[in-house]
Order: structure tokens, then sequence, then C-alpha cells
């Protein structure tokens, strides 16, 4: 019995060996510190533009935090000469029911627009009408550097309701019409991610749970 115990936990072992990098992700705040997005995925985008497209984007990133139901989401932009007089203005599509269609009911937009003088991300969502439906402003720019801005949203705002449901989403500049990714768009579950103590529960109660099947088998025999 010992035996199957020990490569019970093995296996379980193996399972949280995997998960220790999405373990060792921190959680993202929107703080205008970036170093809280190393490990999250993202996309890189190439400089498109010329000197006046002063949102042309050069990383698109995406993330959730354990236990909590909102979208983070992190956008760098190509540096400019003088860039903290100009804002940084995006505006990013959401799929909402994942159809490829991003004008029916379930459909958002989220428009974002940095102001490097002002230290604020203002982030509005609109229906696919157009019409308002929530308004937030953030403290998730930084101009030191590269220029990046980080932002959330509550998923209640953009209708979804997790873990089951897929999204679609691209982002474009809004001067520079530089979109990302530059074709067809990217597909995401947004689920919150597993925090580790839960992790540790399930090993734990995984390993009790062997212990105890494996000792009733021996009784039965
Ligand atoms: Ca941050
Ligand atoms: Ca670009
Ligand atoms: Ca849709």
């Amino acid at each position: 019995m010992y035996r199957r115990i020990i490569g019970i936990a093995v296996l379980l072992s193996c399972i949280l060996i995997f998960s220790l990098p999405i373990m060792a992700v921190g959680a993202i705040v929107v703080d205008g510190n970036f170093n809280d997005w190393v490990g999250q995925p993202s996309l890189a985008d190439p400089v498109d533009g010329g000197f006046i497209a002063i949102d042309d984007i050069t990383r698109f990133g995406w993330a959730t935090n354990p236990n909590e139901e909102r979208l983070y989401f992190m956008i760098e932009r190509k540096t400019y000469l003088l860039h903290k007089l100009w804002p940084a203005h995006f505006i990013l599509y959401i799929d909402g029911n994942d159809n490829g269609n991003y004008g029916d009911k379930h459909d958002y937009y989220i428009d974002i627009e940095y102001k490097p003088l002002l230290g604020s991300v203002d982030v509005d969502v609109y229906d696919r009408k157009g019409k308002p439906v929530a308004s937030y402003i953030q403290n998730g720019g930084q101009i030191a550097g590269v220029d990046k801005v980080e932002f959330s949203v509550p998923m209640t705002d953009l209708g979804i309701i997790p873990p089951s449901q897929t999204i679609r989403m691209y982002v474009v500049g809004v001067e520079s019409h530089d979109r990302v990714p530059n074709g067809g768009d990217i597909q995401w579950s947004p689920i919150p991610i597993m925090p580790s103590w839960l992790l540790a529960t399930i090993f734990v109660a995984g390993l009790i749970g062997a212990v105890i099947i494996l000792k009733k088998r021996r009784v039965v025999c």
C-alpha cells in the first residue's frame, strides 16, 4: 500500500510542479509599476507608424488575478520625443460571445486614454451601439523608459460570466490605426488563476483521499 501512496504523492507533486510557473506569477496591481506583468500572456507588435503615429502599439498583455472577477490589460506604445505631451489613446474591442462578430448584444468596446501630464488613465466601457456602460479613472501609466499603460475592468461590466465564457479581442491605436493583432483576434477564456493555497489544499486532500481508498480496499481484501 505504501508504494501506491508514494506513487500518488509523486503524481500529485508532478502536477504541483507543473503549476509552479502559474503560481510564481504574482497578482496584477494597477499602479503604474509593470514588473507584475512579467510572465503574463502578451503579444508583441512591431513599430509600424511614423513620427506622428503617437499610439503605435508594441505590446498588448492580458491577465486575471486569483479570486477576482476582473480583466487586466497592459498596452505598450512606441516611445516618442516629448512623449509626455502626447496622450496615448486606444480602443479595445471585446467579442463577448466569441462568435467573431463585434456588433451584437454581447459585445463591448473599451476606450482607454492615458494622460501622461496628469498621470491618470481614463477607462470607459461602451456597448456595441456606443451607449456608456461604465467609467473609471485609474492610476496605471508609466512614461519613464518605455511608455506603458495598465488598467482593469470588472467582468460584470462586460457581461462575462467566468469560468466558462470565452471571448475574443483586439486593440487599436486611435491615431495610428495600429491594430493588434494585425489580423484576426485573440481568443481568451478569462479564468481567475487558482491560488497557491488552493493547489496545496487539493494536493493534501488528494493524498488523504488516496490513503482512505487504499485502506478500504485492503480491508475488503
Ligand atoms: Ca502594475
Ligand atoms: Ca505596432
Ligand atoms: Ca459577438
